[in-house]
This record gives structure tokens, sequence and C-alpha cells, in this order.
């Protein structure tokens, strides 16, 4: 599938176009540094452009997390506060990718290719060119509100709380468009669509970072290959200058750097498609089931959002005077149903009473909710659940879904807060 590259997982031409502006992006302005945090890494010394308070999981590939106290300020979260997961270090020549500035690339080539009649290249022109439509949706690590399965039994990896989240607004061409438009005739045996980023391992033989997609699923039909997010050239840091965006999917689904497209009989043998980013088809406890044992009768990609809901106000940190108080916070899925009901609880879960939910235009955005009430002063356990028109729903343990990755929480929110 990769025949005319040198196993760098990148072609000649291209890797010169990202060499030439490999200085921009790798320099770290002098005032990131001179502020930098005397805890700790100052997150944009790590990549130029985020705020400062985001919350670092991993240095060395810029992977970082929005609080929470950050992420309900906006309804479309701004480039500087989305949280960021990047699988390998952008240093090196791919330094270009550490900033939330858009990259300087005129040049940029997608290669349609594999079990096709006529292999073609799209370029950034050409898809600048085409009729452009926006998707506002939510984006999701597949790992987000991991760290909450340690309840059971932690789940290795980013211990990510509920801020591996972002509701931000895509623009780009239809992916189907643009398989028309480059007209390369997949043969018969093609089942999947394959996409590849032009990130790559530093590891000689490293795992590159390639998700596939069944040619059938219904979810190609609204994925677009976005040029722009919140109205800007899409920031470096989160996949510039072209991206696979596929609304209501997670995180991990939507590749970074697109330069790859390709038509195959089998999904990708990356482990990054058939080891990691998986769904076991029935439930595992700890210990009878590891990382290892993923495979693909077993599992399936983590695709479409569970149905979640999140409290963003009041948060444990915030000062709760006794009296009238909102609670408000955002639910969101995969934009297959509408959601129709989110109820909140004061007490822990004894009862629960209907929050007021305003649904956003798009299926895909997270939608908002809020319940007007009283708190008397002391502790209260506030809880909240979406239901959507499928009969969706969350679970009130979400350790139910333990799974060794630790993916896809979506259990039941939890907060609890002093009231004085
Ligand atoms: N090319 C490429 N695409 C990628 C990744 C990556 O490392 N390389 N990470 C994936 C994962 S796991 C997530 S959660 C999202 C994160 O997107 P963001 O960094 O823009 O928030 O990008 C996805 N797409
Ligand atoms: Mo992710």
């Amino acid at each position: 599938m990769t025949k005319e590259r040198s196993g760098k997982g990148i072609s000649r031409r291209q890797f010169n176009k990202l060499a030439g502006i490999g200085i921009m992006g790798a320099a770290v302005s002098p005032t990131a540094i001179s502020v930098a945090l005397a805890e700790g890494e100052n997150p944009a010394s790590i990549i130029a452009g985020v705020n400062e308070s985001m919350i670092i999981h991993n240095a060395k590939l810029g992977v970082m997390e929005t609080p929470l106290q950050l992420l309900r300020e906006h309804d479309i979260t701004p480039k500087e506060i989305m949280f960021i997961r990047n699988h390998f270090p952008p240093e090196g020549r791919q330094a270009w990718m550490a900033t939330t500035d858009a990259p300087a690339i005129e040049d940029w080539d997608i290669r349609v290719g594999g079990l096709v009649v006529r292999p073609r290249t799209i370029t950034l022109k050409d898809l600048k060119g085409m009729e452009q439509v926006k998707r506002v949706s939510v984006m999701q690590c597949a790992g987000n509100g991991r760290s909450y399965y340690a309840a059971k039994e932690k789940a290795p990896g980013g211990q990510w709380q509920h801020g591996g989240l972002a509701n931000v607004e895509w623009e780009g061409v239809p992916l189907k468009a643009v398989l028309e438009a480059v007209d390369v005739g997949p043969s018969d045996h093609a089942q999947w669509l394959t996409a590849n980023g032009a990130d790559e391992s530093p590891a000689a033989k490293g795992a590159d970072m390639i998700k596939s997609y069944h040619l059938t699923d219904p979810a190609l039909d609204n994925a677009i290959l976005a040029l722009k997010l919140n109205g800007e050239p899409i920031p470096a840091v989160h996949g510039g200058p072209v991206r696979l965006i596929i609304p209501g999917y997670y995180g991990n689904m939507n590749v970074k750097f697109l330069n790859e497209l390709s038509f195959e009989t089998e999904q990708s043998p990356s482990p990054f498609q058939s080891k990691a980013y998986r769904a076991v088809n029935t439930p595992v406890e700890p210990g009878t089931f590891t990382v290892k044992d993923y495979n693909l009768g077993n599992s399936k990609p983590t695709y479409g959002f569970k149905i979640m809901s999140v409290i963003f106000a009041p948060l444990a940190e915030d000062t709760v005077k006794a009296g009238p108080v909102e609670i408000s916070g955002v639910a969101w899925n995969d934009g297959n149903a509408p959601i129709t009901s989110v109820k909140v609880s004061k007490d822990g879960g004894q009862t629960w009473e209907d929050a007021e939910l305003s649904l956003s235009d798009s299926p895909w955005a997270w939608h908002h909710w809020s319940l007007k009430t009283n708190l008397p002063a002391g502790e209260h356990t506030l809880r909240v659940i979406a239901t959507d028109e499928l009969g969706r729903s969350q679970p009130l343990d979400g350790t139910a879904a333990w799974n060794p990755k630790g993916y896809q929480w979506n259990g039941v929110d939890t907060v609890t807060v002093s009231v004085s």
C-alpha cells in the first residue's frame, strides 16, 4: 500500500516541503521560556501558543488536557485550549507540528491509491478550489475519562479526566466529493479506506498511526477533508494543513496531517488499527483480558462516541454560596439520534430532576443543559445522566465498561461540592 515510500512514511518531495518550514515551527518563543512555570514545564514551551494552564500528560509527545475551568468558558473551543494528542514527538523534522499556528505550507499532496485503476494525487490547492462545508463537532480522545476506571482497576495510559474534549467548527471538502473528483476507480475487492498522516515514529521500524474505515460505513457520508478549524487554517498541532474529520467519531479516527488515502481489502495491519483504539465486543474484567488479547474478531475500532454528559458548573473547586444555583454542563453522542433528556441529581443519584436542554444545530456538537435550583449549606454530590432518542444512556457505574486500555468512559459524571 505504501510502495512508493521508502519506509519513512513520507515522500521525499513532501519531506523537503516540511523541512523547509521546520525552523519556524521548531522555534519556541523566548517569551514562552521566560514564563516557564517553576512547578513544572510550561505547556507553551512544548507546543507554542497553547494556554499555560493546560494539563500535561506527556511532555515529550505534547499530549495535554484542557482544565474544565477553561473548557466551560466557550461554546466553541479556541485552539489555545484545545486538548492535544500526538503519538510521535513533534521534534526534528516534525518540529513544525509543535505550534497552534497554521503550518506555512502551500504545497501539500494527498495520494489516493491502493487497489485502484488510476492512483492519483490531490493537492491542497485542488481542495481549496472545491465547495466547502462546515461541521461543528465534538473532538474527544477515546481515552477521555480513563482515570475514572481506576475505581475498579487503573487502566494504563494518560490519566485523562474529562478534558480530552473540545467542541469545534471544521470546514473543508466532503470526502465523497474528493473521491469522486479524483476518480481513481477502486477495485471491486476494495472493502476498506485507509488514512495516513505525515507524522511518523522516530523509531526505524516504529508503527505508523494509520486508521481504516469500512467503505460501507455511513459515517463516511459526513466525513470531510478539513482545511479550517474555527474559521482559520488548521493549526499545525491539530493536523493542518489537511485533516480527515469524521464527525461523531473518537479522536483517533480523525487523522491529522492527512497525506494518503488508500483502498484496501483489509483494515490496516498497523497496531494503531489492529491492537490499539479498539473496543471489546463483550465485557471483560481486569486480569482476564489484556492489551495483547485484542484481535479483529473480539473487538471493533473505537468508532462513534458513546453518549456522555459532563458537569461544567459547579466544579469541586468553585466557591458556591447557599441559595439559588445553576448546575450546568454539556452532553453529546455520535450524532445518530438527538439527545432527548438530561437529568440532574443533587443527592448522589437518589432523586433526579429534568435539566433544561438546549440542542445545538449540529447533531455532532455538544449540547448545553442547565438546571436552576437551590443548594443549602453542606456537601452535595451532583450527578448528571443523558439519554437519546435511541434509548442510549450512561451507566451509573462507568467501571462496568472497564477495558485494559481504558477507552470510551461514559459513566455518569459525579461532582462533590461544598456549599457555604
Ligand atoms: N496523524 C495523526 N493523527 C492523529 C493522531 C496522531 O498522533 N497522528 N492522534 C489521534 C488521536 S488519538 C486523537 S485523540 C486526536 C487528537 O486531536 P487533537 O490533537 O487535534 O486534539 O488526533 C488523532 N489523529
Ligand atoms: Mo485519542
